[in-house]
């Protein structure tokens, strides 16, 4: 992603996952918006974007953030949500064996004591792999990599999801599944 394809993205973050009233958007309860509508409604606050911009970011975005609907139509964000409109009715799926959630070492006392929680979004954030996890963790400073028991939850009862661009969500991990790498 270049620049302006970067800026663009955190914008649709922001209005598709967390402030849409920011700009006077309604998103529907699966997340969906008409693209025609975001367009307006951008413009109205000063932001210029066309339908092109936007298929463009959505189809080269880094981490697949967002999706257009088969009619072309309609963009949500993926997953990320914290904005209380939107419930995205995610098939349940069996995860891997082995799940990873990358986080800073400043979290660690309160994650051990509480397990991993949402906190603002809808869901934790799981990855597949040390990597991806090494990099979300990353963001928040001296990262450190979770390893969690997913199968062994799943078999618990544990509701597990995939959104559309890979990345695992629960709603919570108790301390007893995770253990630090
Ligand atoms: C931590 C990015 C204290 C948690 C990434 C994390 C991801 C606790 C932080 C996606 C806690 C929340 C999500 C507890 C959890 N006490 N801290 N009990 N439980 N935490 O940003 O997982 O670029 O909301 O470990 O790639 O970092 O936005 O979640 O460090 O996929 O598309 O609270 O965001 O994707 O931080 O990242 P976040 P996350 P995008």
């Amino acid at each position: 992603m270049d620049r302006v394809d970067t800026k663009i993205s955190k914008f649709l973050s922001y209005v598709l996952r967390h402030q849409p009233e920011s700009i006077g958007l309604v998103l529907d309860s699966e997340g969906w918006v008409d693209i025609g509508t975001l367009i307006k409604c951008a413009a109205k606050h000063g932001k210029r974007l066309n339908y092109a911009l936007i298929e463009q970011v959505v189809a080269t975005n880094d981490k697949k953030r967002f999706a257009i609907s088969e009619d072309q139509k309609r963009i949500r964000a993926v997953q990320g949500h914290s904005t209380k409109l939107v419930d995205i009715g995610y098939q349940e799926k069996i995860p891997p064996v082995i799940l990873y959630h990358g986080t800073a070492t400043h979290f660690l006392d309160s994650i051990f004591k509480q397990g991993l929680v949402a906190g603002t979004r809808h869901y934790v954030h799981l990855s597949a792999d040390q990597s991806t996890a090494t990099k979300v963790g990353q963001r928040h400073g001296k990262v450190v990599i979770l390893k969690i028991e997913a199968q062994l939850m799943y078999e618990h009862g544990f509701k597990f999801h995939q959104a559309d661009n890979g990345v695992w969500l629960i709603k919570s991990v108790p301390v007893e599944y995770m253990r630090i790498i």
